[in-house]
């Protein structure tokens, strides 16, 4: 594996977005620690897809500029995380329907849509039914509504590896990347079947799905760093790639569970997760 110090232009991030320039914020210093060298692909791990290119940079722009409009936001005032949550199913009917409202907003339901359509039709070779079942219509004996995060990442920034909560989500989690890209961490937790931690590089537009044992097994992470080394399969090569803002939307199943005091300790345990390079 060679190195080199080039940005290979793979980030396509959008500095002209007012989401991306929080004017005022601290410049974060230099990162210390060690950085991994991540993965344009992911190495089969059972359950987790990794698809660059899901999203063109128009569809991105246009998810970007919808959740503008949604003033969700102040990275001025430290406030870089929102959080969604849709109606709960109907139990009287047997399948989750995406096509009826909801309670989220317009656009995240039109991305919902679109995600799915695109799994079953573009990706069909790789996502089953199964699959799309996980991530579209779970058992319907199980009280849940959709939740998203928004997180916005200014370099420097991070989340520690973690599993989301077993016993608060279901199966079936899909991250989506805007602006800059990231490094993810993953490892495997019961270090069988000799199983190797690895790093990959989530680009603008592509769309990371963890199901199965990727979900329950695995930790997921972003280093809390300013830049990247990515190893471009091609030429061999590594490269270094700075972190501009990134964008994130997480979309996952929540239970709805009646002991609500545990679930009030949990929502603080899960959003404390974000971490920053000190
Ligand atoms: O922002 C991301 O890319 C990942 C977020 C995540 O892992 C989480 O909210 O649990």
């Amino acid at each position: 594996m060679q190195t080199a110090n080039d940005d290979d232009g793979q980030t396509e991030s959008d500095s002209s977005s007012p989401l991306f320039t929080p004017e005022g914020s601290p410049s974060p210093s230099p990162a210390k620690e060690h950085v991994k060298v991540a993965l344009q692909e992911a190495p089969f791990v059972e359950g987790l897809f990794h698809f660059n290119q899901f999203l063109s940079s128009e569809e991105c722009q246009e998810i970007v500029e919808n959740v503008i409009d949604c003033h969700y936001f102040n990275t001025d005032q430290g406030r870089d995380q929102a959080v969604l949550f849709g109606m709960r199913n109907n139990s009287n009917s047997k399948e989750h329907d995406e096509s009826q409202p909801n309670g989220l907003p317009h656009w995240a339901q039109m991305l919902l849509r679109m995600i799915e359509e695109r799994l079953r039709v573009t990706y069909k070779d790789t996502i089953n039914k199964d699959i799309l079942d996980i991530l579209y219509n779970p058992s319907p004996e199980t009280e849940y509504t959709r939740q998203m995060i928004l997180n916005i990442y200014t370099p420097g920034q991070g989340i520690a590896d973690h599993i989301d909560i077993p016993h608060r989500f279901l199966d079936g989690i899909m991250i989506l990347s805007f602006g800059s890209g990231i490094s993810m961490d993953f490892a495997p937790t019961k270090n069988k079947d000799g199983e190797q931690a690895f790093s990959l590089y989530l680009q603008p537009g592509s769309i990371c799905i963890l199901t199965g044992k990727s979900r329950w097994e695995w930790t997921h992470g972003i280093p809390a760093q300013t830049y990247d080394l990515v190893h471009n399969k091609q030429t061999d090569q590594v490269h270094r790639i700075e972190r501009s803002a990134r964008f994130s939307i997480t979309i996952r199943w929540l239970k709805i569970q009646p002991e609500s005091s545990t679930n009030t300790n949990d929502d603080i345990a899960q959003s404390n997760l974000r971490s920053h390079q000190t």
